[in-house]
Formats: C-alpha cells, sequence, structure tokens
C-alpha cells in the first residue's frame, strides 16, 4: 500500500503500535499540544490528527494499546493503514527479545506488506539507551523488513526530541518508492561529503 499518488490523498492512516510501555501515548499528546501527560495503559486505543505541510496529507494517528491482552485487536487497524510507527524502549534491554518477536510478527501479516516502517527508538533522554544502530541488529530489522521501506528515529517522548522527525519520515516514506528513498540519502550524504563507509551505515539503518 502506500501513497503514491501525484495529488496527495486529504488524509493518511498512520498505526503506532509496541509494547505496553514503550512510551506511544507519552508521545502521541507530546506532539499534538506538546504536553506532557501523565499516563495510564491504553485499553482500547487513542486517535488524533496531524497536520503536516500542504503537499502531504494529514495523519490520523491511532495509538493501540500494548499490553498482551491488547495485542490480537492490532490486526482490526491494519486494513486502512498507509504507513507504520513501531515505538521501543531503548532502554529497557530485557523486554528487546519480546519487541523482536512482536515487531516481526506484526510485519509478517500480509495486509500490512510493503507498508512503510519507522521504528521510534524512544527514551533516548535515560543514560543507557540502545543506539538506533543497536536496535537495528537486535530486532534483525535488515532481514525482516526486506521489500519495504523503513527507518529507525531515535526520539524521546519526555523531552519532544526526534519525534517530530520520526512523523515527518513516515510521510516521506509513505510518499516515496522505495528504490528513491535509498537513492535521496546517497545523493544528500555524499553532497555534505560523508565517506561510503558512513553513507552505507546509514543505509543499514534505513532501506
Ligand atoms: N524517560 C522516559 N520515559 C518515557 C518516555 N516515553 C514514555 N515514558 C514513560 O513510560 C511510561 C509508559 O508510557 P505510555 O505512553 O503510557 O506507554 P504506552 O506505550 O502508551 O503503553 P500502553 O498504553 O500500555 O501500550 C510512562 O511512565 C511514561 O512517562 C521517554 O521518552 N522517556
Ligand atoms: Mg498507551
Amino acid at each position: 500500500m502506500g501513497i503514491h499518488r501525484s495529488k496527495p490523498e486529504k488524509q493518511a492512516q498512520v498505526l503506532m503500535l509496541g509494547l505496553d510501555g514503550s512510551g506511544k501515548t507519552t508521545l502521541l499528546y507530546k506532539l499534538k499540544y506538546n504536553e506532557s501527560v501523565v499516563t495510564v495503559p491504553t485499553v482500547g486505543f487513542n486517535v488524533e490528527t496531524l497536520e503536516t505541510d500542504r503537499s502531504s496529507p494529514s495523519l490520523t494517528v491511532w495509538d493501540v494499546g500494548g499490553q498482551k491482552k491488547m495485542r490480537p485487536h492490532w490486526k482490526h487497524h491494519y486494513t486502512d493503514t498507509a504507513g507504520l510507527v513501531f515505538v521501543v524502549d531503548s532502554w529497557d534491554r530485557k523486554r528487546m527479545e519480546e519487541t523482536r518477536k512482536v515487531l516481526h510478527r506484526v510485519l509478517r501479516c500480509e495486509s500490512l506488506r510493503g507498508v512503510p516502517l519507522v521504528v521510534l527508538a524512544n527514551k533516548q533522554d535515560l543514560q543507557g539507551a540502545l543506539s538506533p544502530e543497536a536496535l537495528c541488529l537486535m530486532l534483525d530489522l535488515g532481514r525482516v523488513c526486506e521489500g519495504r521501506a523503513w527507518f529507525v528515529q531515535p526520539c524521546s517522548a519526555t523531552t519532544g526530541a526526534g519525534l517530530e522527525e520520526g512523523f515527518r519520515r513516515i510521510v516521506y516514506l509513505m510518499k516515496t518508492p522505495l528504490k528513491q528513498t535509498q537513492e535521496d540519502i546517497k545523493v544528500k550524504m555524499r553532497s555534505k561529503g560523508f565517506s561510503m563507509t558512513a553513507i552505507k551505515q546509514v543505509l543499514l539503518c534505513s532501506r
């Protein structure tokens, strides 16, 4: 799926998933109202509209509860999803294996085939948080994201750092065919004088 038309749609659905406690609700309200809310575990979902630039559709963002008992409901949101945002608690190494399994299961769903993915490496404000590169490896993203556009964005829902970039990235991936995405990154990095090694490293995190 995705948005590959010259005239933008008025709105596009972005589905935000991730384990319970990864920070989905906190970041949704930080983005929408620039407020730090005190959250309780989401039972059901929250939905908010985020405006983007004029040439892009506004985003209807669905934040669905991530507790185990909520995960069977995720699939009901897949059909109209144009972009997937998967939020990870980068600090919690103990739950990385669970995170990997859950993410892989989601990505195997036929109805999400080819849907672009942004992994938000959240809680970067905490000392000892895993880097995006480390997350790429631990979640085995290179292999599981074969055939889809993807990117790992470091962020903090507490400070707000990286959140807008993450959602700008999902809009970009939804609008841009996969090959073009990689080419754009290469050209931009070359023009800024980055070495081929650095470019390859970035492409590893953004196929
Ligand atoms: N330090 C830090 N804490 C965060 C960050 N984002 C969220 N938290 C905290 O993590 C806890 C869980 O956040 P939620 O936003 O409720 O998590 P959730 O992903 O919506 O959880 P479910 O609704 O159960 O799926 C809260 O105590 C938040 O304050 C962050 O970037 N940094
Ligand atoms: Mg929540």
